[in-house]
């Protein structure tokens, strides 16, 4: 069918508006790594730090030829000064993660053109840290910001013992890698915290775990708990990643209402020598996702996945699944290409029920580039989905637009965890109560 004159116009109306409401909604960002300002130097920031990410690092290490344990030898400066000279200087800075430094630096109004580190680091090193971080937020235009706390973290875990002051944009996660992925080591810390907790997965060691994390949701006020996995990860499994999830994980989410966050596929350390930067992706078994909706419908689960193989089955699961809510092009997906097509696919088959991005930042001010170019994918391709509704008649509104972007950035999210919280317990308790009379007749 071929768009009439008058439907290419209300087209490019709606197209106008879309655009305009995308630029300027505030987002939640859902999953960074970024910490509130008052863990200091934990915060990342400066160019610097911009150039030593672990996404540029890797790109680096393609051109670089001194041995990686040299790199990592040097001082920061001297590792930021060779990225900038190979992907910068010496060939044109065309991946996603070099064109974000770009981006980030011509938003904060520096002139890219000079190609002049020095000059920019005196630019950085100007700034007042505190006005800086709600500069970047602004810029970013992002609200709330989701930290990954880890108790295993024993800088991070100092702060929050002696305690500080909130900022009220920055919101907690309780992260649990070390616990379901290598247990033996973690019981020995939480046995020296003064948890019940041994190797063999006792009751007792299980009763030690709920409590670390009853503790530990209260004491950072998480809002959700979360681990990433490895694409074998199976579920149900007799492994002790499994079973904490079963005895421990899930009753404690049903218990204090929140959801539990899993980032599926990351091969950890395919090449150990790059550090943060050498790991790698996998294909998961989207099958032990499908068994812990299915066999846990008081839990909520919040899921992104790394493969691109595994995203169209993600979204034919949350089809199935109402305790599922995919997030985010996390990662190797966080490129302009794929988060279209992933957009683009998740707004096909499940909607505006969906967070359709997070940021991962690690530095600060990669807030402002990885919104800007999110915010443009997301755009594009709305602007296509409200232009077919043109096409068969359907004329949306301005305030309708802005209620289904505000979804899209936090809005959905919001509501999937506050279902976690409400509607739940109750079911959540009656299968506590049976769990715990089946363990009683172990
Ligand atoms: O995207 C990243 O920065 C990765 O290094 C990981 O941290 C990943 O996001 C994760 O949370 O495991
Ligand atoms: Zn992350």
């Amino acid at each position: 069918m071929n768009p009439t004159s008058g439907s290419k116009r209300k087209r490019k109306a709606v197209e106008g508006m879309v655009r305009h409401i995308v630029a300027d909604a505030t987002v939640d960002d859902i999953h960074t790594h970024l910490y509130d300002p008052a863990f200091k130097s934990l915060l990342s920031s400066g160019i610097d730090d911009l150039l030593v990410y672990h996404y540029l690092v890797a790109e680096a290490f393609r051109h670089l030829t001194l041995p990686y344990e040299k790199f990592w030898a040097l001082p920061r400066t001297d590792q930021a000064g060779l990225i900038w000279d190979a992907l910068f200087v010496k060939h044109s800075p065309i991946s996603e993660a070099c064109r974000g430094v770009l981006t980030t630096l011509n938003r904060l109004g520096l002139d890219v053109r000079k190609r002049d580190l020095t000059s920019l680091r005196r630019w950085f090193a100007r700034q007042d840290a505190r006005k800086h971080v709600t500069r970047c937020l602004d810029l970013a235009k992002v609200g709330r910001v989701y930290m990954t706390n880890s108790p295993f973290d024993d800088e991070e875990r100092t702060v929050w013992e002696r305690g500080f002051r909130r900022d009220p944009r920055f919101v907690a996660a309780l992260r649990v890698d070390p616990l379901l992925c290598s247990w033996p080591a973690a019981s020995k810390r939480l046995s020296n915290w003064g948890y019940s907790a041994r190797a063999e997965l006792t009751s007792r060691s299980l009763d030690g775990v709920r409590k670390f994390l009853a503790d530990w949701t209260r004491k950072i006020d998480a809002r959700y708990l979360m681990v990433s996995l490895p694409p074998g990860f199976e579920y149900p499994a007799g492994d002790s990643g499994a079973r904490l999830i079963e005895r421990a994980v899930l009753p404690h989410c049903r218990e204090s209402g929140l959801p539990f966050a899993l980032m599926l596929g990351v091969k950890r350390g395919v090449n150990p020598e790059l550090k943060l930067a050498g790991d790698g992706v996998g294909r998961s078994n989207l099958a032990s996702l499908e068994n812990l909706c299915a066999a846990h419908p008081a839990n909520r689960f919040l899921v992104t996945v790394l493969s691109r193989e595994n995203q169209h089955e993600l979204c034919v699961l949350a089809r199935k699944f109402r305790n599922l809510h995919v997030f985010g092009c996390w990662w190797f997906t966080n490129i302009p290409g794929i988060v279209e097509e992933m957009t683009r696919m998740r707004l096909d088959l499940i909607g505006l029920s969906v967070t359709p991005q997070h940021s991962d930042a690690r530095v600060l001010e990669q807030l402002i580039y990885k919104w800007d170019h999110s915010r443009q994918v997301i755009a594009d391709v709305l602007v296509g989905k409200y232009g077919d509704l043109v096409d068969a008649g359907w004329e949306p509104t301005a305030d309708e637009i802005h209620r289904d972007v505000k979804d899209l950035f936090g809005g959905a999210f919001e509501r999937f965890c506050r279902g976690a919280s409400e509607g739940n317990r109750a079911q959540g308790r009656r299968l506590d109560r049976k769990l715990d009379a089946a363990k009683g007749g172990q």
